[in-house]
């Protein structure tokens, strides 16, 4: 089954290979996480309604996008685990920086990462062509679209992590199934896509053949929180896969500027 549109696009096509080795930062063995993240989990719940503003919208829109694909077990199944999923937090929502915007942030932290050569593979395996760093002085304009994405995305008084993620994926560059470790990242992901769309999957641990595509157009905002962020691996497909609703999603050069929250102390 495939839905897209609106603010919360989804493609629901079948398993994906769950895997993705641990990343010191961020990153951890789907299947090690998910329990130790429980007391996480039910404050991950309760705290919607950044996001919770645009479900109605986004899950009209998907409905009107509904197609079904031959691996999907029923229409009504995907949207029920986007649903699912919209309903604990998750988000993606289409257009939230312009182009202006867009060529900004990248322009900013640009310098930054030139200085570094791509890496063919990171440690821990998870992430494959990028290079990136962790910013934390911003212009003054790049600060407000910030500031937007964090007040859009996290709970109020959730404290957050001041270093901005920049993540620079090379055209064949891809990021493997992974869960973000719970030591290092709290309730909330949220990611801008800048300069290239994607498609991000999500692939639920425990069912494996709960999977979901979601179309990160460039210059849109994912939030991963609640079942999104502890119960699903999620990943960014490699070029060659990189398809949505039947159509391909051609992946340039990517840069991702995602922030997170501090982990909770129960974690
Ligand atoms: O580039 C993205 O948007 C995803 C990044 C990611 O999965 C991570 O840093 O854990």
């Amino acid at each position: 089954m495939q839905m897209s549109g609106g603010g919360g696009p989804g493609m629901l096509r079948g398993p994906g290979a769950a895997g993705a080795g641990s990343r010191g930062r961020s990153r951890e063995q789907p299947g090690r996480s998910s329990r130790e993240q429980g007391a996480e989990q039910g404050a991950a719940g309760a705290e919607q309604q950044g996001a919770g503003a645009e479900q109605q919208g986004a899950g009209r829109a998907m409905r009107r996008g509904l197609r079904c694909g031959a691996a999907a077990a029923s229409a009504s199944s995907g949207l029920q685990l986007w649903l699912r999923l919209q309903a604990g937090g998750a988000a993606v929502l289409r257009g939230f920086v312009g182009a202006g915007e867009e060529a900004l942030l990248a322009g900013e932290v640009e310098p930054q990462l030139r200085r570094r050569p791509y890496q063919d593979r990171h440690w821990d395996g998870a992430i494959h062509k990028y290079r990136e760093t962790e910013k934390l002085h911003w212009s003054k304009e790049s600060q407000e679209i910030l500031q937007r994405v964090r007040d859009v995305a996290f709970p109020p008084q959730v404290p957050q992590l001041a270093q901005v993620h920049v993540l620079d994926l090379d055209k064949t560059g891809y990021i493997k199934p992974h869960i973000d470790s719970v030591k290092f990242c709290g309730c909330t992901i949220a990611g801008l896509s800048l300069l290239s769309s994607s498609v991000m999957r999500l692939v639920s641990e425990q069912n494996p053949q709960d999977w979901l595509d979601l179309l990160l157009e460039r210059r849109s905002l994912y939030i991963l929180r609640g079942p999104a962020r502890y119960e699903f691996t999620h990943e960014i497909l490699k070029d060659e896969e990189s398809f949505f609703d039947g159509q391909k999603v051609p992946r340039e050069r990517r840069i991702s500027i995602i922030c997170r929250n501090l982990p909770l102390p129960s974690s």
